[in-house]
């Protein structure tokens, strides 16, 4: 035999100590103790040596042996517990996680911007139900039956008599039923119609607002909403006024914008003509206070009604207000 089982054991030992991954380790373990390692090697040899030799060559050999395997066990669990906690450590250099935040729907946000504005004025903020009566969604605001204002709103019917509202205008009704003048109130909320394309969903967010009181007049009409104005956009935003038709106010008004784009110089967005629709408004008609038990000899009042999203597309310079229901993060991120 050319070396002592005792020179295997130290020169293992040797190369276990410099060996630095486990990788090295398991080469060494086979190089040692695996079927043609050094250790089987010598077992195997000791029929080789005198016959009175080989009781304590085979007794010494095997206690190296166990002893090897052993020390690499030994060795390979501590680097593999070394990695597990190398694995564990918390680099503090490296940049913090930030936690994902929600926020407030741009919708929301501009609602609450334009009703912010109208009760420093001075108006209430009053809700109504979304599933309506025929009556508070169109008797009462003086759209008789077989009026064209019913087909010119595309209406959800729930049964004959119940639809989804419309409009938040009901709400108003619901009010003055229960509420004598002055009224100011506003009445922000979801309203439903059967259309769908890049302006319009079938179902959209509106304001509508009223007014009630002794001597009220267009002028404070024009001026509230001038005011509203200055401030949803800018105090430079010109208004203008067009005559238009509403069954339940008389006269009735449409309400444009200087186009917030292109500042009235005409763009694709204003259709070239320097004016975006924001409003429709007018004067109470008569017929809605009478359906609630108003005295029109000494009230009179003013009402209008806006889309929220129409003026948050404006705000925002978006274009297709389905961008506002598709709940794309990415998009929405951006308010
Ligand atoms: C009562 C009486 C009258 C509310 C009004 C409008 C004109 C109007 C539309 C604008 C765009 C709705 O979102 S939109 O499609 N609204 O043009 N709304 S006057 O009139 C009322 C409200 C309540 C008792």
């Amino acid at each position: 035999m050319d070396k002592t089982i005792e020179q295997i054991k130290e020169a293992a030992l040797k190369e276990l100590e410099t060996a630095s991954d486990i990788e090295n380790i398991k080469t060494l373990s086979v190089q040692y103790l695996g079927r043609k390692g050094f250790v089987t090697q010598f077992l195997r040899n000791i029929s080789t040596l005198p016959k009175e030799e080989r009781p304590e060559a085979g007794k010494q050999a095997n206690i190296v042996k166990a002893e090897l395997e052993r020390r690499f066990k030994e060795t390979i669990e501590r680097l593999d517990a070394g990695a597990e906690s190398q694995t564990k450590h918390i680099d503090v250099s490296l940049p913090g996680r930030k936690p994902q935040t929600g926020s407030i729907h741009p919708i929301t946000q501009v609602t609450l911007q334009i009703c912010g504005i109208f009760t420093k004025m001075g108006f209430q903020i009053v809700e109504g139900p979304e599933v309506e009566t025929d009556h508070y969604n169109f008797e009462a605001l003086n759209i008789p039956k077989n009026h064209p204002a019913r087909d010119m709103q595309d209406t959800f019917y729930v049964s004959d008599n119940i639809v989804l509202r419309t409009h938040t205008s009901p709400t108003q009704p619901r009010v003055m039923e229960k509420t004598d003048p002055p009224v100011r109130i506003i009445a922000p909320g979801k309203v439903y119609r059967c259309d769908s394309d890049i302006t319009h969903t079938p179902m959209f967010n509106q304001v509508e607002g009223l007014l009630v009181d002794k001597n009220v007049s267009f002028g404070d009409l024009k001026g509230t909403l001038t005011a509203f104005v200055h401030q949803i956009f800018d105090e430079k935003t010109s208004l203008r006024f067009r005559p238009s038709f509403f069954p339940f106010t008389e006269p009735s008004a449409e309400v444009d914008i200087q186009c917030v784009m292109c500042r009235g110089s005409g763009c694709r967005v204003c259709s070239h003509t320097g004016w975006l629709e924001i409003l429709g408004a007018g004067m109470v008609h008569p017929a809605v206070f009478e359906n609630v038990g108003y005295d029109t000899s000494t009230y009179t009042g003013f009402a209008f009604g806006m889309g929220v999203e129409r003026i948050a597309m404006l705000k925002h310079s978006i274009d297709d207000t389905r961008k506002f229901f598709e709940n794309d993060i990415r998009f929405l991120r951006q308010f």
